[in-house]
Parts: structure tokens; C-alpha cells; sequence
């Protein structure tokens, strides 16, 4: 398969800074290498720069301009990027969504196909300019991409994802105007009791099922605060109570059987917080599983 990595070094979607190293921590942890020894094609076109604009700042949002700039840049990048084979988005922030989801289901769009999009994420990022509390637009992509009104100043969508076509996993921070918003969209929304009580493969898998249904495309946007901060301790936004490595790669593993994966984003890695690139070398190694590395064959693992 052919992977075209891109660099999404966008750090406006919140205040704390650092995640614009995150490309480089993924090359520097080796993303390339792994995919390559996968038997893929890798390509890397480098880092996107986001548009210039003169949309007004707004109180009570942060960076919403520079924000918006990354956004029609990623629109267009993504659209670019998904031509020539499974784009992976190494962010950046969560806001670098904003672009790559509408880029993609534009593509899907023009193909017929129905876009659905897998959100593994701490949190539901189902805010929009109006209910926002924080006025940090990394919490807003899954609201914007799904159609939601209250996105003043951003493109019109190119192609909107219906809210019954995502599957949120992870999710144990939400804020009420988002759990008002979602509430009836028919977005599917497992927290992680409901990952406790059935486990993480009973939640995915007739999300994929519905996915494969249709012959749908499969966008899976990876934050890093779905994992447990005791495992990826470099993302600004941790919450205690998140999935483990296993439940990550088994997510991972899962889609890379069903062959529905269409395109990926890694966002949310500070490096500054990482302890010895640790939280680089999960999601690479995530990546990778989502991608083919496996350590037996399936469906008959062999005793050594
Ligand atoms: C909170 C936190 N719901 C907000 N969101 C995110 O600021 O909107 N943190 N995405 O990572
Ligand atoms: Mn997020
Ligand atoms: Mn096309
Ligand atoms: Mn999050």
C-alpha cells in the first residue's frame, strides 16, 4: 500500500505549546522505517503552512485565524494527499481535524462513498465557537466536520460526515453543551465503562461492520489522551482512566484486519512532555499495527 505521511505542526488549537515538534518526533521515532519494513510504499511531503487570512480574532476563542488558515490549507492538503494513497496527518493538535476530515469526505464524496470516521479520544471534541468554554478549538473538529451550526468565519464543508456514520471510543471528559449536542445526532459515543463492561472489540466491531456494509471510506482520528496518561504521558490534556496499550493496539489491530482504513491522524503529542519518546514510539508502534505489523499469523498462532 502506498502511505503518504504528512506534517500538520499546528500548536493553536489550545494554549499550552509543543505539539508543533510532533511531526518531527514521529520521523524521529522512526514512522517511516516501520511502515517500510511493512512492505509499504512511503512517501513524506513534508510539513503543511497553514493559509494566510484576515479573519478577525474573536473574544473568548483562541487563535481562531491562524486556526482557520490551517484549516483551509488541510482541506485542500488532505484532498491532495488521499489521491495518491492512505494519507497519515502527524499533528499538531486535534484542530488539525478540522481540515483533514472535510478533506477527506470530500474525496469520499466525489468516489460515492460514504465517510465514516472513528474519533479515539479522551474527550468528544463536540464543541463549537458558541458553547465552547475554554475557547480552545481542538474541541471542536467532530461538531464542525459533522455539520453542526455555530462555525462563523470557517469554509463552508466540502462534504459533511453524518453524525450516525462516527464512533467515538474512549471518551471520559465531556462537556455538557457537547453531551446536549450529540445527544440524538446518532453519533455513538462509548466511554471507558463501556470499555470495562465489554471490552473494546465489542464496541468497534459493529461499527466496522456497518462500515464495510456499504463500502464505506474510514477516517480514524488518534488522540494521544485516548491512551492512559501512565502510558503516553506527553499529550497537555490528560485524563486518568484511559485505554491501555493492549486495548489501543487491539483497536489498531482491528482495523487493519477489516481493511477499512482509509486515512489516519496522530495528533495531540507534545514531545516536550514525553519521557525519552515514549509516547512517539506508542503511536508509532500504533500506526504500525494498524498497518500490517503483527507478531503471528492469524488466525492460527503458532506455539514457538
Ligand atoms: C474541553 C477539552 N472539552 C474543551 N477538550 C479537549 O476545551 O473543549 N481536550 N479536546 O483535549
Ligand atoms: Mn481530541
Ligand atoms: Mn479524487
Ligand atoms: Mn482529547
Amino acid at each position: 500500500q502506498n502511505i503518504v505521511l504528512v506534517g500538520a505542526p499546528l500548536d493553536c488549537g489550545k494554549a499550552r505549546k509543543g505539539c508543533l515538534m510532533g511531526p518531527d518526533a514521529y520521523r524521529t521515532a522512526g514512522i517511516a522505517r516501520a511502515l517500510t519494513a511493512l512492505g509499504h510504499s512511503v512517501s513524506d511531503l513534508g510539513n503543511v503552512a497553514p493559509d494566510a487570512n484576515d479573519i478577525p480574532e474573536r473574544d473568548g476563542l483562541v487563535n481562531l485565524s491562524e486556526t482557520i488558515g490551517w484549516t483551509t490549507a488541510l482541506m485542500r492538503t488532505a484532498q491532495e494527499a488521499i489521491q495518491q494513497g492512505l494519507p497519515i496527518f502527524m499533528g499538531g493538535d486535534h484542530a488539525l481535524s478540522l481540515g483533514t476530515v472535510p478533506g477527506v469526505a470530500a474525496h469520499a464524496a466525489e468516489q460515492n462513498r460514504p465517510q465514516f470516521v472513528l474519533w479515539l479520544d479522551a474527550h468528544s471534541d463536540f464543541n463549537t465557537l458558541e458553547t465552547t468554554a475554554s475557547g480552545n478549538l481542538h474541541g471542536t473538529p467532530l461538531a464542525y466536520a459533522t455539520g453542526q451550526s455555530g462555525f462563523d468565519g470557517f469554509p463552508a464543508l466540502p462534504a459533511i460526515v453524518p453524525p450516525s456514520q462516527t464512533c467515538i471510543i474512549g471518551l471520559r471528559s465531556v462537556d455538557l453543551p457537547e453531551r446536549e449536542l450529540m445527544a440524538g445526532t446518532g453519533v455513538r459515543g462509548y466511554d471507558m465503562r463501556a470499555i470495562d463492561e465489554s471490552g473494546v472489540a465489542a464496541l468497534l466491531k459493529p461499527f466496522l461492520a456497518d462500515v464495510a456494509k456499504v463500502g464505506g471510506a474510514l477516517h480514524v482520528s488518534l488522540d494521544v489522551d485516548f491512551i492512559d496518561p501512565a502510558y503516553a504521558p506527553a499529550v497537555g490534556t490528560t485524563v486518568p482512566g484511559g485505554a491501555t496499550v493492549r486495548e489501543a493496539h487491539l483497536v489498531m489491530e482491528m482495523l487493519c484486519d477489516s481493511g477499512l482504513m482509509t486515512s489516519l491522524d496522530l495528533v495531540e503529542l507534545n514531545p516536550m512532555l514525553d519521557e525519552r519518546g515514549r509516547t512517539a514510539q506508542l503511536m508509532v508502534d500504533l500506526a504500525a499495527s494498524a498497518l500490517g505489523r503483527r507478531i503471528f499469523d492469524r488466525p492460527t498462532p503458532r506455539m514457538i
